[in-house]
């Protein structure tokens, strides 16, 4: 088999690749270690930036997410017992997030995927990229026990945090930045009604707490927990106690339903530099990862592809190595600013082990400041609802983005 672009991984950042390549008239296969409903299945993300929004709507894949998306204006964060608010569009321009779980957003892709013919192997087992550093790159797997082999142009590895494609970067081309925290999140999903129709972000003596939704009748709830200990520590009763202790006055409105899809996800900030090498090319999580607490994972797989697109179109229409040159800076310029946002809103909301009675003061003092100062109140809601993609262009420009 030859393609153009040989797309390793099909999650968030290999699908919205997949479509937009699709649309352009470039020839890409995806190759995607599990099948179709593993990979809608993973509860993950649910809040999705007006980029990504856009995005989807640019692509024709929103119908769903227009009709079922709940338009978030605003989140609230509590401190201490007392709750807050920060309102994205007065101070934002106008911008917003829409609460849409990443299965559905997956769910959507792949509808399309078929819907459209773009080529998808699922159960492509033992994937190998070779020749990445020469002028013919190709990939190799094996399909239900039958040796296959894709050549191509260029491979991007979309493969998360555990894929095999930055492995095939030899080590000594890579910088990697990391930061492993010291707890986790136990995250359940319920069928009940939210306690509260936006998002609420808690910093507890007894820990960081998230009440965050999927549907009117889905709610979705985590705790922070020791990063040692696992869901066996957890059933529900100790669960709910916990979640309404750390929700103040909103724990009061709580529905407590039987818990499913009960986790511990791991907090971690991860950068690798430079998100190419030869012909490959990384995009989301297989190049950095963000604690949730920012809500940033998929959306900057999102802002990812769509640099890495522009660039790859330009390869294929003009003739031109310009955008696949630039792509690792672009795309780090955004990513890094995610992850300063991301570690900023993590130290503030998380009770860290080795926290002196000066750094809980000086925590308090942050969170009363962002009660209180609209400067600060807009420094997050800019963040949170998304940089533009052209962030970083000279001031003059950014002034008629938010206009
Ligand atoms: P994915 O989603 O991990 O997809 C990678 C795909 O590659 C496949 N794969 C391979 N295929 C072939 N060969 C191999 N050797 C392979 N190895 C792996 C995998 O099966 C998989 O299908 O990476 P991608 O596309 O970069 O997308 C990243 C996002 O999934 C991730 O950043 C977000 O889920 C992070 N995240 C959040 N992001 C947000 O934008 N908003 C949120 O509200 C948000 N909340 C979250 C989150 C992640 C969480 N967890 C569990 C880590 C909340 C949580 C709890
Ligand atoms: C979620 O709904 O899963 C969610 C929401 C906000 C976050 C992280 C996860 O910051």
């Amino acid at each position: 088999m030859r393609t153009q672009v040989a797309i390793i991984g099909a999650g968030p950042a290999g699908m919205f690749l997949a479509h937009l390549l699709h649309r352009a008239g470039v020839a890409a296969v995806v190759l995607e270690r599990r099948d179709r409903h593993y990979v809608e299945s993973r509860v993950r993300a649910g809040v999705v930036e007006q980029v990504a929004v856009d995005l989807m709507t640019e692509l024709g894949v929103d119908a769903r997410l227009k009709r079922e998306g709940l338009v978030h204006h605003g989140v609230n964060i509590v401190s201490d017992g007392a709750m807050f608010r920060i309102g994205f569009p007065e101070l934002t321009g106008g911008r917003s997030v829409t609460v849409y779980g990443q299965s559905e957003v997956m769910k959507d892709l792949f509808d399309a995927a078929q819907a459209r013919d773009v080529p998808i192997v699922f159960d492509a087992e033992a994937v190998a990229l070779h020749d990445l550093d020469g002028e013919r790159p190709y990939t190799t797997w094996r399909e239900h026990g039958v040796e296959r082999r894709l050549d191509c142009d260029y491979v991007v590895g979309c493969d998360g945090y555990h894929g095999v494609s930055r492995a095939s970067i030899p080590a000594d081309v890579l910088k990697i930045y990391e930061k492993v925290y010291p707890f986790g999140w136990l995250g359940i999903l319920t069928d009940a009604p939210p306690c509260d129709d936006e998002l609420i972000y808690c910093n507890h003596a007894r820990g960081f707490a998230l009440a965050s939704m999927r549907s009117p009748t889905r709610s979705r709830y985590y705790v922070q927990v020791p990063a040692d200990e696992g869901i066996e520590d957890w059933p529900d009763a100790r669960f709910w106690d916990e979640m309404q202790l750390r929700l103040g006055d909103a724990g009061s409105r709580l529905v407590r339903a039987p818990s499913f899809d009960k986790s511990v996800a791991p907090l971690r900030s991860f950068v690798a530099e430079p998100m190419r090498w030869g012909r490959l090319f990384l995009a989301g999580d297989a190049a950095h990862i963000v604690p949730p607490t920012g809500a940033k994972g998929m959306n900057l797989a999102v802002s990812d592809v769509k640099f890495l697109s522009e660039a790859l179109i330009a390869r294929y229409r003009e003739g031109t190595d310009a955008g696949l040159d630039g792509y690792s800076t672009r795309a780090l310029a955004r990513v890094w600013k995610a992850e300063r946002f991301s570690w900023w809103f993590t130290s503030l909301t998380h009770r860290f082990p080795e926290m002196t009675p000066i750094d809980q003061r000086l925590q308090t003092a942050e969170l009363d400041y962002l009660r209180s100062s609209r400067a600060a109140q807009q420094v997050f809601a800019e963040n949170y609802v998304g940089l533009p993609l052209q962030h970083g262009e000279p001031i003059l420009d950014r002034a008629v983005a938010y206009a």
